[in-house]
């Protein structure tokens, strides 16, 4: 039965780690959020910051296409019409940066946040091939408005693997709501960013708490380890 070695149990819980049932989840990989011009750019936060997964993501996601286990990506953005944008989120977005542009509105990748434009979508880098779903997403949870629980029923994944970013925000969120929907849920340390690495440690320290509240935490190394030997 292999487990990863992670913080505070040896994942998954009941050792039942099948390529078959178990999903690396990347989420919102998106210029907007790591790419220059991006609405993290933007807000003026350092893009070293979200953009520090990328290179262990690249790793493990051609050793998990490897062994042929399950990948899904998300992107956050909203209809061009904007009819799924609360009205608080985007005064909110405007509230940082530069001009008092936010959601909606135009940036040097397009309209920020906006499905179809440059900035929405996932970087080169890790760009979903055949046979990944994509999950858009109009809110930082990947379950709400989504058809990701009825995507991973489908395809029989009880185990999640949460990367991406950012790690305080949609990362974590997804991995609360999952974690109450019954999924055994692993976040890696350097396969997700966030704005402030404060926050970014905080996150890590909140699902170790209650003997692993909301699952473990380990890395994309003791994760390889385990994968090369599929
Ligand atoms: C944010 C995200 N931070 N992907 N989105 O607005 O975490």
């Amino acid at each position: 039965m292999p487990t990863i070695a992670s913080t505070p149990y040896a994942w998954p819980y009941n050792g039942d780690l099948k390529p078959a049932n178990t999903a690396l989840v990347i989420i919102d990989m998106q210029t907007d959020f790591c790419g220059v011009g991006g609405y993290v750019d933007k807000m003026g936060y350092d893009l070293s910051l979200t953009r520090a997964p990328i290179e262990p993501l690249k790793v493990l996601l051609a050793e998990a296409r490897r062994v042929g286990m399950h990948v899904i990506h998300t992107r956050e953005g909203h209809r061009p019409d904007l009819s799924d944008l609360p009205a608080n989120k985007r005064w909110r977005s405007q509230q940082i940066g530069t001009e008092g542009r936010g959601i909606g509105d135009m940036g040097p990748c397009g309209r920020i946040l906006v499905r179809g434009e440059p900035g929405w979508d996932i970087i080169p880098e890790l760009y979903p091939i055949a046979g990944e779903p994509i999950i858009d997403k109009p809110g930082k949870g990947s379950f709400y408005a989504t058809d990701l629980e009825l995507v991973l029923h489908v395809r029989g994944i009880q185990n999640l693997i949460l990367t991406g970013i950012t790690t305080d925000v949609c990362v974590h969120t997804t991995m609360r709501d999952a974690n109450d929907r019954g999924f055994e849920c692993l976040m890696l340390t350097d396969c997700t960013g966030a704005t402030d690495p404060a926050n970014h440690a905080a996150a890590f320290s909140m699902i170790k708490m209650q003997g692993g509240v909301f699952g473990a935490v380990s890395d994309s190394g003791a994760l390889l380890e385990v994968l090369r030997s599929f």
